[in-house]
């Protein structure tokens, strides 16, 4: 009990033990919940939940072996793949998703890493929906620390990268490039001033003890992610986590109160997955900390929820959209997400 009473002041740490996060995760649900719920009022209004838009610019095809995905190449998931996206679809999409409410437009690519000839492309893309006064965040495998720059130069203010699950279970879900790589991509994004947006997915078979240990390694990150997507799997049939047998939704709702009260001041998103979730399970993901949703009808691939079953649900939980404040952060409770990943951490 001890190890456990020693986070509750809710400083951001980086020096995590997996016991310690163990003992968090095996705490009885309630006394969990109600911790989280803590640390998440400590931090941002629990009644405001910020939402982000997903466009895939760029489908299918990845040469990666990423076990979960439907967009690598290899396995038969009947994504078929296209070619980078004109600027002006992109833009258009951009103005749809303010129009509903977003305030941040993420794009992302099915691609390992960009060539030096797509940066250009892309940051172009990032300028014009930066000028229509959404946030900005891009997805798009590894970078280079250059490419890192002109990202940022063009205006991004977040990258996402996730680590996807534990370093000791990683080797069974991805062989195509190392756990190494990614802490090394997330380095060049920070290095530039850069917000990180890095989560990872649970529900992949792994244990509890790698789910500590995923959580542990994001929160002892040099500088805690600003944005924390927690993903539950979502089954897509031709890869091979198709069958895999279903995470207990208690033990979700566990990872995300975790998350909370790991990474206090970032934004916990509720990503992936909530298709198959009920009205109640999403609430409970609220209550254990999570204020950040993909919203709109189709992630990357995969289907979102409804946009209007979501304003209903916000509606019925009385959730009001997180409103962006003028100089591009999005208001936590009273503190101002300042420009630089560091600053949060
Ligand atoms: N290709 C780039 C990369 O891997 O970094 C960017 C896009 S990739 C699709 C972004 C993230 O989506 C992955 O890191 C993974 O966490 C998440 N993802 C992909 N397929 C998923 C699935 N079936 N269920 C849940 N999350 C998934
Ligand atoms: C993240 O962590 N989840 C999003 C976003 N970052 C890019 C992607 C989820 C993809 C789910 C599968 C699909 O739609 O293809
Ligand atoms: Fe490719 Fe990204 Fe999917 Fe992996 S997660 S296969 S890198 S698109």
């Amino acid at each position: 009990m001890s190890t456990v009473s020693q986070s509750r002041d809710f400083t951001v740490r980086h020096d995590w033990r997996r016991d310690e996060v163990r003992a968090l995760l095996d705490l009885p649900f309630a006394d969990l919940m109600a911790r989280a719920g803590e640390a998440h009022r400590a931090n941002f209004d629990p009644n405001q939940v910020q939402v982000s838009t997903l466009l895939s610019v760029k489908t299918g095809g990845c040469p990666e072996d990423c076990s979960y995905c439907p967009q690598a190449q290899r396995y038969n998931t009947g994504v078929d793949a296209t070619k980078l996206m004109e600027m002006d679809d992109v833009l258009e999409r951009a103005r749809q998703a303010k129009a509903n409410g977003a305030t941040r437009f993420c794009m992302g690519a099915a691609w390992r890493s960009p060539k030096d000839r797509d940066i250009p492309k892309v940051a172009a893309m990032i300028k014009g929906v930066k000028a229509m006064g959404l946030e900005t965040c891009a997805t798009l495998g590894m970078l280079s620390a250059t490419q890192a720059k002109d990202l940022k130069e063009a205006g991004l203010d977040y990258y996402n990268h996730n680590l996807d699950t534990a370093p000791e279970f990683y080797n069974e879900i991805i062989h195509t490039r190392e756990f190494q790589d990614r802490l090394d991509t997330l380095e060049h994004v920070r290095d530039v001033g850069m917000k990180t947006c890095c989560g990872g997915i649970v529900g992949m078979g792994e244990t509890r003890n790698q789910r500590a240990d995923f959580l542990r390694t994001l929160a002892n990150l040099p500088a805690h992610p600003d944005s924390v997507p927690i993903n539950r799997l979502v089954k897509v049939e031709g890869t091979p986590l198709a069958e895999g047998k279903d995470l207990d939704p208690f033990e979700f709702v566990r990872t995300i109160a975790v998350a909370r009260l790991l990474m206090p001041k970032s934004m916990v998103r509720l990503s992936a997955g909530r298709e198959t979730m009920s009205d109640e399970l999403q609430a409970l993901c609220f209550l254990a900390g999570a204020n950040s949703i993909f919203y709109g009808e189709k992630l990357l691939t995969t289907p979102n929820p409804e946009t209007d079953k979501d304003m209903q649900l916000f509606d019925r939980l009385g959730i009001e959209p997180m409103p962006l404040v003028e100089n591009g952060g999005t208001v936590h409770a009273d503190i101002i997400q300042p420009e630089s990943a560091s600053a949060v951490a």
